[in-house]
C-alpha cells in the first residue's frame, strides 16, 4: 500500500486530494497547524480514514518528525498562504510559508533520505501580467503580487533541488481551480454564498472588487487528479493545468445568478475599492495541450456546471 502525505489537508485541493488518494487504496497523512480550533469544515468526513499529523511549513524540524511519522512514497505540497489579496498586507509571511516552506520541506526530504516524490503546487499567478496567451509550460513568469512571488521561489527551488539532487520533483503549474469546497473569502465562493443569500431573502447584495478580470477557471476535484497523475509518471516533469477558456467576475455573475432565475444582477452587486488589489491580473488563460498528451489529463466539469453545483450547495447548506 503507498502511502501519502499532504500538507494542507484541510483546503479545497487537501480534502479533494484525500479522496481521491482514498479511491486509489492509498494510506493518507494530512499535515495541520497545531490549533486550538481545528478547521475541519472541508475533512470532517475524513476523520478516521486520514491520519491527521501536526506540523507546520514555518519550523524544519516539525516538517523531518512529520516525514518520520508518515514515511511517506508521496508527498504533495498543498500548504500555502493562498489568498492573493491578503498577501499584500502580509507579504512577509506569505513569503515564510508560500516561499521558504517548500524549501522547508525540500530539506526535509533530504535529511530524511529516502526516496520520497513530490508535488509542488505552482500556480497560473506566476504568470501574472502574461507575456503570452495562453501561457504553457514555457511562457516566462512575471508575477504581480507577494504570493506570486513567493510561489516562483518555490517553483524555481522545486526545479532547482530536482537538477541537484536528482530528487523525483514535480510542478503542477495549476490555473484557477474552484469548488463547493471553496474558502469563502475567493470571489467565486464569495459569489454563489451571497447568491444563495439573496435567493432566500437573508441579503440583497454583494459588495465585489474588480468585476472584469478574466480567470482561466476548472473544476478542483478533476484538477487533483493531475497532482497524482504527474508523479505515476516515470521522468519528473511539470504541467500546465488550464481549461483553455477564459470568463470574467461578470460571466460568472451572469451564470450565478442564472442557477436562481435572475437575469439581470446589476442591482445586486456593488462594486467596493476596498476589494481592488494594487496590482492586478487581467487575463489568466492556460495551454495544457501536454497534459493531454503525456498524461491523457483533460477538463472533464464545463464552467457552468461547476458554478451550478456551487450555487446549488450554498442554496443547500443555507438552508439546513
Ligand atoms: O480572485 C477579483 C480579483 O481571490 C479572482 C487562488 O487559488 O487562484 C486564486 O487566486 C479575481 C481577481 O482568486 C473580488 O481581483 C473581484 O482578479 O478568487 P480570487 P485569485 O486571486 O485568482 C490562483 C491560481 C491561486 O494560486 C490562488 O491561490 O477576482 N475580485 N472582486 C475579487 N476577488 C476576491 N477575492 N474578492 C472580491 O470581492
Amino acid at each position: 500500500m503507498k502511502r501519502a502525505l499532504i500538507t494542507g489537508i484541510n483546503g479545497m485541493d487537501g480534502s479533494h486530494l484525500a479522496d481521491l488518494l482514498l479511491t486509489k487504496g492509498y494510506e493518507v497523512y494530512g499535515m495541520e497547524r497545531r490549533s486550538s480550533s481545528k478547521n475541519r469544515t472541508n475533512t470532517g468526513h475524513l476523520e478516521g480514514r486520514v491520519t491527521f499529523v501536526n506540523g507546520d511549513l514555518t519550523d524544519q524540524n516539525s516538517l523531518v518528525r512529520v516525514l518520520r511519522e508518515s514515511d511517506p512514497d508521496e508527498v504533495y505540497n498543498l500548504g500555502a498562504q493562498s489568498f492573493v489579496g491578503e498577501s499584500w498586507n502580509t507579504p512577509e509571511q506569505t513569503g515564510d510559508v508560500t516561499g521558504m516552506g517548500c524549501l522547508r520541506m525540500l530539506e526535509a526530504i533530504r535529511e530524511y533520505g529516502k526516496d520520497v516524490k513530490f508535488y509542488q503546487a505552482s500556480t497560473s499567478e506566476m504568470f501574472g501580467k502574461m507575456v503570452e496567451n495562453p501561457a504553457n509550460e514555457n511562457t516566462p513568469f512575471y508575477p504581480r503580487s507577494p504570493y506570486g512571488v513567493a510561489k516562483l521561489y518555490a517553483h524555481w527551488m522545486t526545479k532547482n533541488y530536482r537538477e541537484s539532487y536528482d530528487m523525483f520533483n514535480v510542478s503542477g503549474i495549476l490555473f484557477n481551480h474552484e469548488s463547493e469546497r471553496r474558502g469563502i473569502e475567493f470571489v467565486t465562493r464569495k459569489i454563489t454564498d451571497g447568491v444563495a443569500k439573496i435567493y432566500l431573502g437573508y441579503e440583497d447584495h454583494i459588495r465585489l472588487g474588480n468585476l472584469d478580470s478574466r480567470r482561466d477557471w476548472g473544476y478542483s476535484p478533476d484538477y487533483v487528479e493531475c497532482m497524482w497523475l504527474m508523479l505515476q509518471q516515470d521522468k519528473p516533469e511539470d504541467f500546465v493545468i488550464a481549461t483553455g477558456k477564459s470568463h470574467s467576475i461578470r460571466d460568472f455573475l451572469d451564470v450565478a445568478f442564472n442557477c436562481v432565475g435572475i437575469d439581470d444582477w446589476s442591482n445586486y452587486v456593488v462594486q467596493d475599492e476596498r476589494y481592488m488589489r494594487p496590482a492586478e491580473i487581467d487575463v489568466l488563460c492556460g495551454d495544457s495541450t501536454k497534459a493531454r498528451e503525456i498524461l491523457d489529463w483533460y477538463p472533464k466539469t464545463a464552467f457552468q456546471e461547476m458554478v451550478s453545483r456551487m450555487v446549488k450547495k450554498d442554496v443547500g447548506l443555507l438552508s439546513d
